[in-house]
């Protein structure tokens, strides 16, 4: 596992070394890495407390099997869907073993759910200032290549993570996001709104479902507020991207799956969006049109939750392949010049079976399962 994940930082870094040839900037070095050299207690599964705006707030950490303090990990942050208890998502996307050299965090939102919404009981500027006191507790207790630094999550946590790329300050901190069926509430009026972005180059690889009945496509009002057409949130970051239009469009899976690509100041790939037009591609149960789901070859909770089985992509896959694809830029010279290439109607059937608690134990025992092998 060390050993492939050493292959994997070497070619990373001569693709960064090539890509950044003609900038005078190099990636990001300046992280904290007080957490370097200091032992991590590998069996607890404990969440962390951190202090952040007057209220005690947790997350939990999946480490590298092998995690040695003396090597610096990528580090992927998972905002969670409503019910916002990360380790939910944790079962339910597999990252930990998408991504298993990698330091796995998954933030816990307050009253489990993410700012943007109307039922979020932490404001946006509250869960942006605890994504950074998160990331500095993370930094100070593990060793963390700052440079690569990503976020992902779904649906409500997805929706923040699209605050937290309009945040030139902590989201600056990270290389990449990959929002999967975001709600996208504080980034809902257009390419102006308020949005400002750490660089002028955003990765971005958002999933969402076609017939999502929870975070609608087309956009409208959804369970929290208004939420945007995700064809305009991907056109704003389109612009503030400065990507050329219209992207690549590659249809598969008999035109079920539409994969855009966008070339951003002439970087390819900065953009990318799937749409699953249907989440469905064998028998249906539970609640059959829900299509609100973290896209995955093999059934998962959200799967079941929103009544589907299968999708033809695996998210957790692609979403890797991507993150791979971005480093963290200096700090310096990145911001306003030209860039050289980047481094490297609400369903009340959906919702009820979100908050069903016979499903929540379900998830909760599938929790504990997975935390009991991890102890072993
Ligand atoms: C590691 O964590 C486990 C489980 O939380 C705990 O029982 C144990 O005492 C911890 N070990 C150390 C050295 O802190
Ligand atoms: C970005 O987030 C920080 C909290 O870490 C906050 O203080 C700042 O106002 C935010 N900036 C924007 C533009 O939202
Ligand atoms: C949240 O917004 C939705 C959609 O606009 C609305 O139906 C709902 O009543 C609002 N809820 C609260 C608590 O404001
Ligand atoms: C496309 O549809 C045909 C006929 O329904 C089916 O046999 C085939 O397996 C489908 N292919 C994919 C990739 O889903
Ligand atoms: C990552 O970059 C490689 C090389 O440029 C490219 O082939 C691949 O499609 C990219 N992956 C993603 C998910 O963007
Ligand atoms: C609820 C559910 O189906 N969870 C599954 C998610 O995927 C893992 C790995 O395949 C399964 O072990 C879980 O049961």
């Amino acid at each position: 596992m060390m050993r492939k994940y050493i292959l994997l930082s070497s070619v990373l870094a001569t693709r960064v070394v090539s890509a950044l040839a003609t900038r005078d900037s190099g990636i990001y070095t300046g992280g904290d890495l007080s957490g370097c050299g200091r032992p991590a207690n590998l069996s607890s599964a404990l969440p962390h407390l951190v202090t952040s705006s007057g209220m005690v707030r947790t997350y939990t950490v999946h480490l590298p099997p092998n995690y040695s303090p003396t090597q610096q990990y990528l580090s992927w942050s998972a905002t969670t869907a409503t019910p916002g208890i990360g380790l939910f998502l944790e079962v339910d996307s597999r990252l930990d073993e998408s991504a298993p050299d990698k330091i796995v965090v998954y933030p816990n939102g307050v009253d489990q759910a993410w700012a943007g919404a109307n039922y979020s009981r932490a404001t946006a500027p509250e869960d942006l200032q605890f994504t950074a006191d998160l990331l500095a507790d993370l930094r100070a207790r593990y060793c963390v290549d700052s440079a690569r630094v990503y976020a992902t999550g779904m649906s409500n946590g997805a929706g923040f993570l699209g605050a937290l790329a309009c945040n030139d300050t902590v989201g600056g901190e990270f290389a990449a996001f990959a929002p999967v069926a975001g709600a996208y509430y504080t980034d809902a009026h257009g390419p102006d709104d308020g949005c400002k972005p750490a660089r002028d180059l955003t990765p971005i690889l958002e999933f969402h479902g076609g017939a999502d009945e929870s975070v609608f496509y087309d956009g409208g009002q959804g369970e929290g507020g208004y939420e945007p057409p995700i064809a305009d949130w991907l056109s704003w970051w389109a612009e503030r991207n400065g990507c050329q239009t219209p992207p690549d469009q590659q249809d598969s899976f008999n035109d079920t799956v539409h994969h855009l690509t966008w070339t951003c100041r002439g970087a390819q790939g900065v953009l990318q969006h799937y749409k699953i037009d249907t989440m469905i591609n064998t028998d249906k149960f539970v609640c059959p049109t829900a299509e609100h789901a973290w896209p995955s070859t093999e059934p998962n909770f959200s799967q079941l939750a929103a009544g589907d089985v299968l999708t033809h992509i695996q998210a957790s896959e692609i979403m890797q392949d991507f993150f791979r694809n971005f480093t963290r830029p200096a700090v310096s010279g990145t911001k306003g010049k030209p860039t050289s290439p980047p481094v490297a109607r609400s369903s009340s059937c959906n919702r009820a079976r979100y908050l069903d608690p016979g499903l929540l134990a379900a998830a909760n025992a599938v929790t504990i399962a997975a935390l009991t092998a991890r102890l072993m």
